[in-house]
């Protein structure tokens, strides 16, 4: 499977986020793109650079407001003092019930409380260009795949290869339209899905496989009709991101319906995650989908250090065969997935058991 990768990722390297109020080792690691792409060449998949601007794509999915912060943001920081470009910023104030949001403050710190939903995602100098070059990625993959499978608006070129592998990071499902959250800045999956959906593909579902409740992904497309979204997660009444991932979201207006989320209990076997994956795809085939987005978090993985779940590493072989079984051009977009060194097996046993 063709694989998109950028070593821009690599200009997002910070040092520490807060873990039990101490400073740990982040757990969102440049060496985990790096694990998937080794493990993807020595299995022979062919490796691309993104070749798509993802500019367009991204204000469709995200507030004008939130990517020009974003994409200022570091200048800002430094811009408070100049010893700051040794520093890591953090939010610690935010606007929660009864406070505005609508008026963007002066105040660094404040302007950052209010693009975020958490203290949990650290920026540095190249957050911005590695985040932008994987939203570059989402785009590319998803363009190469409406080339290969035709959008129902395009001249259909009939091919066996329909699908491709995103090996992005930092990830995208926790960044809502206008915050970042859980290591995430810009949704690289809902990049992928807009774009779809911009190359023709008229109904176009999310099955999101992390650990932890695509809040983000869930959000941006929670009144649409045309994007299903379908997760299956750690219990939000005790799993991040706490706040959101409950059965009875199911969407609003003309999104109701269009919305599933399949929370699980922490410590669930992989038999109660393989029968709630059976419902995922129920969900999706009853939608009609034209094409597939996969936000392909790999926390699910029974040695993952923030996660509780009990998948092995064979079980993605049978995770890739039940998505092949949908027959939809799929995009994969890497999310989570911490146990850095099996990564790269993880990643490469789903897609060798999409191809099988
Ligand atoms: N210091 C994704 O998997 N923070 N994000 C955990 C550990 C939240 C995970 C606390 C975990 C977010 C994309
Ligand atoms: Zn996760």
């Amino acid at each position: 499977m063709i694989t998109f990768f950028t070593p821009q990722h690599n200009l997002h390297a910070p040092e520490y986020e807060f873990f039990r109020g101490e400073r740990v080792a982040c757990f969102e690691s440049p060496a985990r793109a790096d694990f998937v792409r080794a493990e993807l060449i020595e299995r022979g998949h062919e490796i691309r650079e993104p070749n798509v601007d993802s500019s367009a794509v991204l204000r469709q999915v995200h507030s004008a407001r939130y990517l020009a912060f974003l994409e200022t943001a570091w200048a800002q920081w430094v811009a408070v003092d100049a010893g700051n470009a040794a520093r890591q910023p953090f939010p610690s104030v935010w606007p929660v019930r009864t406070l505005r949001s609508d008026v963007e403050p002066q105040n660094f710190t404040a302007k950052l409380g209010l693009y975020s939903m958490d203290n949990g995602t650290p920026m540095v100098a190249g957050t911005w260009a590695a985040a932008k070059a994987g939203a570059d990625a989402a785009v590319s993959a998803a363009v190469y795949v409406a080339g290969v499978a035709g959008g129902s608006g395009e001249s259909p070129i009939k091919s066996a290869v329909k699908a491709a592998f995103c090996a992005t990071r930092p990830p995208g499902h926790h960044a809502g339209a206008d915050f970042m959250g859980g290591y995430c800045f810009l949704n690289n999956a809902a990049v992928a899905a807009q774009t779809l959906r911009n190359q023709g593909f008229a109904k176009v579902a999310i099955l999101d496989v992390d650990y932890h409740h695509g809040n983000g992904t869930q959000s941006i497309f929670y009144d649409r009709a045309d994007v299903l979204f379908v997760s299956i997660h750690g219990d939000p009444r005790t799993e991040y991101p706490f706040y959101l991932g409950h059965a009875d979201e199911a969407g609003e207006g003309e999104g109701l319906g269009f919305n599933l989320n399949l929370p699980l209990p922490a410590g669930s076997s992989k038999e109660v995650w393989f029968t709630a994956l059976a419902s995922a795809c129920e969900k999706v085939k009853q939608f009609g989908a034209d094409a597939l987005v996969v936000s392909l978090g790999l926390d699910t993985f029974e040695d993952d250090p923030i996660s509780t779940f009990a998948l092995q590493s064979a079980d993605y072989l049978e995770l890739g065969a039940r998505l092949k079984l949908l027959g939809l051009p799929t995009v994969f977009i890497l999310e989570g997935g911490y146990a850095a060194k099996e990564l790269g097996l993880n990643a490469g046993n789903v897609l060798h058991g999409f191809e099988e």
